[in-house]
């Protein structure tokens, strides 16, 4: 792949970050993600150590039940549960960026449905959740090694669209700052307001 694509990726991502309009690189990577039969739909024997429910509610569309957020922190080689037990709507749970080479990644329930997904993480590092039918539903799991200092994000990150990028670049940024803004409705911008000042988490980037 030559820089230019490369770069045509990346400014596709941010545009389409920039304008929750992810379903096109989204269907794009249906067909080469882990087929809806290889996810591990509620396997028995896995207990999760966190939960994330798809909820109706804006921003909080995937909700940690405990925290009310929607980013949850797990060790390696533990679980999550993604349920949808607390919508009226059908949707996929689906990976928008990942750590290269995780096990079972990406996730991507081929049909919306109301199906749940219990997911293990092996792998440290940052990831992200979406949803085809709403690509402005996000969810969040980072795996921290607790040996580590800080949170781990990663040194790279996965994207949908094929691009594997470094955490610290602009792009990884954008998609984080996207990801904290469109969760946490405190964030959001009140055009009553003349400015719209964001603070973000420190994740040390
Ligand atoms: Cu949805």
């Amino acid at each position: 792949m030559n820089h230019a694509t490369i770069m045509n990726r990346v400014s596709f991502l941010t545009l389409a970050v920039a304008t929750t309009s992810l379903a096109a690189p989204l269907a794009a990577q249906a067909k080469d993600a882990v087929k809806s039969d290889d996810v591990i739909i509620s396997r028995p024997g896995v207990l999760p150590s966190a939960v994330l429910e798809m909820t109706d509610e804006p921003g909080k569309w995937f909700k940690d039940p405990k925290s009310g957020g929607s980013l949850v922190v797990v060790k390696p080689g533990e679980a999550v549960l993604i349920k949808m037990t607390d919508t009226n709507t059908d949707h996929t749970i689906t990976s928008l960026a990942w750590q290269p080479g995780a096990d079972k990644f990406p996730v991507d329930q081929e049909k919306p449905s109301n199906a749940s997904v219990t997911q293990t993480f092996d792998k440290p590092g940052l990831y992200v959740f979406t949803c085809k039918v709403h690509p402005y539903m996000f969810g969040a799991v980072v795996v921290d090694d607790p040996k580590t200092e800080g949170l781990d994000i990663g040194g790279e990150l996965q994207l949908v669209t094929g691009a594997k990028v470094p955490t610290t670049s602009d792009i990884a940024k954008k998609l984080l700052r996207t990801f904290f803004v469109a969760t946490t409705p405190a964030l959001w911008r009140d055009y009553r307001q003349p400015k719209w000042e964001v603070k973000l988490p420190d994740l040390g980037l």
